[in-house]
Order: structure tokens, then C-alpha cells, then sequence
């Protein structure tokens, strides 16, 4: 991307203005956007151009069965400019937590917004919906859930699931699930894109938003429809933790040395083995090293994956779906029979970590506190932290 040309750019200008933030930083984060999403280079200033010159698309928000997590995510991200980022990337025409209208005028908004937007909308549902006893255990403006999701959903371009309630029934639909508490892709009877995680990343959802915006079409989604670029890998892959779960060393209560040494916390139930998402590498909010459930000490509780978040037992162990070590990481023995040194760790982990955006977080957590021994056994490892 030619920074220069649009340093200079009329348009350029004024959009610094109205979202209130460098040019620079706006090209920086389309440009991160664009590595996220994995597009080429040139994806980057199509983006800043669409964010610059095009209509904002029309965004029609309901809320069924849920905390209203995954709004608030949105609202309360540290990052200064997250929230109005995208409220300004998007013209949020309906939506019950933030509209100030209630009663029949919210209800006559959102027809209004249907009208005037008709099969241009895109709909983003939050929450599950009840189906049990034909969903009278969500009502909204005389309306089951059903029945709103449905009928917003007919004349939508694009509907999109946000959180993993309404991705995959999330926290509502926990066994054993009294009000029948199903995904908007289910009631709709078809894969929907969603944006799971309880709540998601607000990251993820601009940037959804804005290859929209940019492209005329959602990014590239899995079967059950969750966009690649975000849930393609293992939270174990991407974890700053690894090496340690390789070598073995685990943290085997919260508080104990292993916990304060930053070890794995597979043995106190983390999902991340078995848990897609890219929190590792994007992190949550703007307070930097570490903000992430498994970075502040806290196993994943798999919140992106159906059948585990809710359902699976806190301290059940994860089912480890690759044993494999991910390659940049270190060898756990090396050739001449010594186990992988923790300075070994730091280096590699900090070197693999960068490819993901999160080395500087990776070096600072495997060095802390540890004191590096090069020739310490792999057996000697193992004593210390016995399975
Ligand atoms: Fe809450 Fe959203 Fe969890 Fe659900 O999030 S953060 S319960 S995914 O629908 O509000
Ligand atoms: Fe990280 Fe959890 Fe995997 Fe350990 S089990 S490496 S803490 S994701
Ligand atoms: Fe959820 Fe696990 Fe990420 S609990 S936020 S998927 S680290």
C-alpha cells in the first residue's frame, strides 16, 4: 500500500476526522486487518477506500437469549476507538441495548430500517433462540424470537451470528437446556457465517464487517460457518504456553509454583487443545502482553466450541487433537539427550509467536521468573513436574 498517496488524499482527511484517529493508525490497522483475513497486499487500501467512500451498510441487531456479552465487548473493548470504529463503519439502524427509542417506535425503527434497506440489511443476530413450547420463552414487541429472526431474516443480504449463542445455542442451551435454546442457524435451517465465543472478538467482527463493506461479500467461512481466518487454528497451536506443555511442565493447582512460573494449564482443565480461535495471536482489549483467558492465568474454557464451553466439566481434561509441536516450536529432546532448554523456548517461541503478532507476549511470559539451567535433563524436568 502507497502510504503517500494517501497521506495526501482529500478523502484521507476527512475521514481522520470523522473517526478521530491518524491516518496512519487507520492504514495500520486495515493493513493488520488485511493479514489477519490473509488477503494480498493491495486488500489492505481497497479496504481503507471502502471504509472512506462507501455507503455504510445498514445493520439491523436483535437480541434473544443472552447476557448481551458480546455487545458490551463491543462498547467496553479498552481500545479507544474499537467501538467507534465500528459504529462508524456500519449504520446500526436497529438495536435494543443501544437505541434510545423503546416500545412501538423501536418496533416501527426496525420495520422502517427493513423498508428502506430491503435486501441490502445485513441482520446480525446475538443470542439463542427458544424453541421449546413454540418459543414462547423469548418474546420481544409481541413476537417470538422465532418468529422476529425469521421475519428479518427474509429480506436480509447477509445474516450473521454473533457470540456463541446465537452460533451455536452457547450458555442458554447448557443440558439440560429447558427452554430448547437453538442457533440462529438452526431456527433458519441453514449454515450461517458466525462470529462464536462468549462474547467474541470485537476484532474479528470489524474486521467481518469491513471485507464486507470492501468486497460486497462475507470472508471465507468453514462448514459450520465460522470465518477461516479466525478459527483455521488451535488455540494450542498459537499458545505462549506451548513449550511448556511439550516439556511437560504443567501448573498443577492455581497458585502453585508451576501456575507462578506460567506453565501449561492443561491439567487444571484448559480446552485450548481442542478449541479454535485466534485469541492467542489477536489477544482481547488494548492492555497489551497476556490479555487473554489462558495469557491472565485462567484455562480456556473452549467458549468458541460447541459441546465443550457449557457442556464439558470445567477440570475435565481436553481431548488433544494434535500432538504434533507446532514447527517453530523448540524439540522437547534434543539429539544428544538433554531435554529443551528453557532458553531454547524463549528463542523460538518468541521467533513463532511473532508470525501470530504475539512473540513479544511469548518471550516475556516463558522468561519470567524462570531461571534458565542449559543442561538440565529431560528427566530431571519430569521429576519436578510428575504427571
Ligand atoms: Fe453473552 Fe452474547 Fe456469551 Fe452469549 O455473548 S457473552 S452469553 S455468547 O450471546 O451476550
Ligand atoms: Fe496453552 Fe492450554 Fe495448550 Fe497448555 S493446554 S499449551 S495452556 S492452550
Ligand atoms: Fe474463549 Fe478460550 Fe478464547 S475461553 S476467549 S476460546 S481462550
Amino acid at each position: 500500500m502507497n502510504e503517500e498517496n494517501f497521506e495526501n488524499d482529500a478523502t484521507m482527511v476527512a475521514l481522520e476526522k470523522r473517526l478521530g484517529i491518524s491516518r496512519r493508525s487507520f492504514l495500520q490497522l486495515c493493513a493488520a486487518m488485511a493479514a489477519t483475513m490473509g488477503l494480498p497486499d493491495d486488500a489492505a487500501a481497497a479496504m481503507v477506500k471502502a471504509v472512506a467512500t462507501k455507503q455504510r451498510p445498514s445493520v439491523i441487531w436483535l437480541h434473544f437469549q443472552e447476557c448481551t456479552g458480546c455487545t458490551e465487548s463491543l462498547l467496553r473493548a479498552e481500545h479507544p476507538t474499537l467501538e467507534k470504529l465500528i459504529l462508524d463503519v456500519i449504520s446500526l439502524d436497529y438495536h435494543e441495548t443501544l437505541f434510545a427509542a423503546a416500545g412501538h417506535q423501536a418496533e416501527a425503527a426496525r420495520r422502517a430500517a427493513m423498508k428502506a434497506h430491503k435486501g441490502k440489511y445485513i441482520l446480525v443476530v446475538e443470542g439463542a433462540i427458544p424453541t421449546k413450547d413454540n418459543g414462547i420463552y423469548c418474546k420481544i414487541g409481541g413476537q417470538t424470537a422465532i418468529e422476529m429472526l425469521k421475519e428479518c431474516a427474509a429480506d436480509a443480504a447477509a445474516v450473521v451470528a454473533i457470540g456463541s449463542c446465537a452460533s451455536w445455542g452457547g450458555m442458554p442451551s447448557t443440558p439440560p437446556n429447558p427452554t430448547g435454546a437453538k442457533s440462529a442457524g438452526e431456527v433458519l435451517g441453514r449454515v450461517i457465517p458466525n462470529i462464536p465465543g462468549c462474547p467474541p472478538n470485537p476484532y474479528n467482527f470489524l474486521s467481518t464487517v469491513v471485507h464486507f463493506l470492501t468486497f460486497g461479500k462475507l470472508p471465507d467461512v468453514d462448514s459450520i460457518g465460522r470465518p477461516k481466518f479466525a478459527y483455521s487454528r488451535l488455540i494450542h497451536e498459537n499458545c505462549e504456553r506451548r513449550p511448556h506443555f511439550d516439556a511437560g511442565r504443567f501448573a498443577m493447582e492455581f497458585g502453585d509454583a508451576g501456575h507462578k512460573q506460567g506453565y501449561c494449564l492443561y491439567k487444571l482443565g484448559c480446552k485450548g487443545p481442542e478449541t479454535y480461535a485466534n485469541c492467542p495471536a489477536i489477544l482481547f482489549g488494548d492492555v497489551g502482553n497476556a490479555s487473554w483467558p489462558v495469557g491472565t492465568g485462567h484455562p480456556c474454557i473452549g467458549c468458541t466450541e460447541k459441546g465443550i464451553a457449557f457442556t464439558k466439566p470445567i477440570h475435565a481434561l481436553a481431548d488433544v487433537k494434535t500432538m504434533r509441536p507446532p514447527v517453530g516450536f523448540p524439540r522437547i529432546v534434543e539429539e544428544q539427550g538433554v531435554g529443551a532448554t528453557l532458553g531454547a523456548a524463549v528463542l523460538t517461541a518468541a521467533v513463532a509467536g511473532a508470525a501470530f503478532g504475539a512473540g513479544a507476549q511469548l518471550a516475556k511470559n516463558l522468561g519470567k521468573g524462570v531461571k534458565l539451567d542449559e543442561s538440565e535433563p529431560a528427566k530431571k524436568l519430569e521429576e519436578r513436574n510428575p504427571s
